[in-house]
């Protein structure tokens, strides 16, 4: 039977304008799959784009061992960023505006150049980058409870709800970012910490993937985007009145106030 997925479109839409949690559409629809997921992500993209947002970049999720085990799903799963979702740095953030958010540092590509095709190489990223810098990431799950399969994920457009890019960060050679130290804090206590080599051995790698996804939908990664490799860490439950911290060893730290 075909998904309706214009229908579990507009039910997340709703789920985020309504600030709400829904039951996961694995729950609700027998086999909803990874491509029908990937076509609701789209729909959910266009209805966005139409209302007049824009394009910001791209994400990945679930690309770290602590986040899949986290989330109890083991592959990496591919969304986008909007314009609206990017906050500036040290900014605050209204808990309000979401549902049950969490958050998470990432490492974070700027492009300088198109990328496309089904061989691309974590090289081939690095030769295409601007920047890399840090950033703090916060998801928020439209599902019941924060739980979801791949397929609900996906749909969900990798539980994306806003960013905060470092405002500088580094030429993508100057230090192999496998090795790039990260501590996660929350109201100065270390709740986390990993280093680049937890993103599938090399966040560029990471990016790699997204580049090949984007180019087996007829797409490709535009300069100008903003690409988060994924979280190195486990994400955290984000309160309000909660002060965020990202420090890294060889990018400026990210900050976040919840309000
Ligand atoms: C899915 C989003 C995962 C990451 O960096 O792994 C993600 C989730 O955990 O809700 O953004
Ligand atoms: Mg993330």
């Amino acid at each position: 039977m075909t998904v309706d997925t214009e229908r579990w479109a507009r039910y997340l839409i709703d789920a985020v304008d309504q600030r709400r949690e829904v039951a996961a559409i694995t729950s609700l629809v027998d086999g909803f799959g990874v491509g029908d997921a990937y076509e609701v992500q789209r729909k959910v993209l266009a209805a966005r784009l139409a209302a007049g947002d824009r394009v910001a970049g791209a994400k990945l999720g679930l690309t770290s061992k602590a986040k899949q085990e986290q989330m109890g799903v083991d592959e990496p799963a591919y969304g986008w960023l909007l314009a609206s979702s990017v906050l500036d740095a040290g900014s605050e953030l209204d808990t309000a505006e979401l549902i049950h958010p969490r958050v998470e540092p990432e490492f974070v590509f700027v492009m300088g150049e198109d990328m496309a095709g089904e061989d691309v190489t974590a090289d081939d990223v690095l030769d295409a980058t601007e920047r890399v810098a840090g950033g703090i990431e916060v998801i928020d799950s439209r599902y019941e409870r924060f739980k979801f399969s791949l397929a609900d994920v996906i749909a969900d457009n990798t539980s994306a709800a806003r960013v905060v890019v470092g405002a500088d960060g580094i030429a993508p050679r100057e230090v192999d970012l496998a090795t790039v130290t990260c501590s996660f804090e929350i109201d100065g206590v270390e709740v986390a910490s990993a280093d680049g080599s937890a993103l599938l051995g090399q966040p560029a790698h990471c990016v790699a993937l997204l580049v090949r996804h984007l180019t087996r939908l007829g797409g490709k990664l535009e300069a100008g985007w903003t690409v988060l490799a994924g979280a190195p860490t486990d994400a955290h439950a984000l309160h309000p009145g909660s002060e965020v911290t990202a420090r890294y060893s060889h990018f400026p730290a990210v900050g976040l106030q919840a309000l």
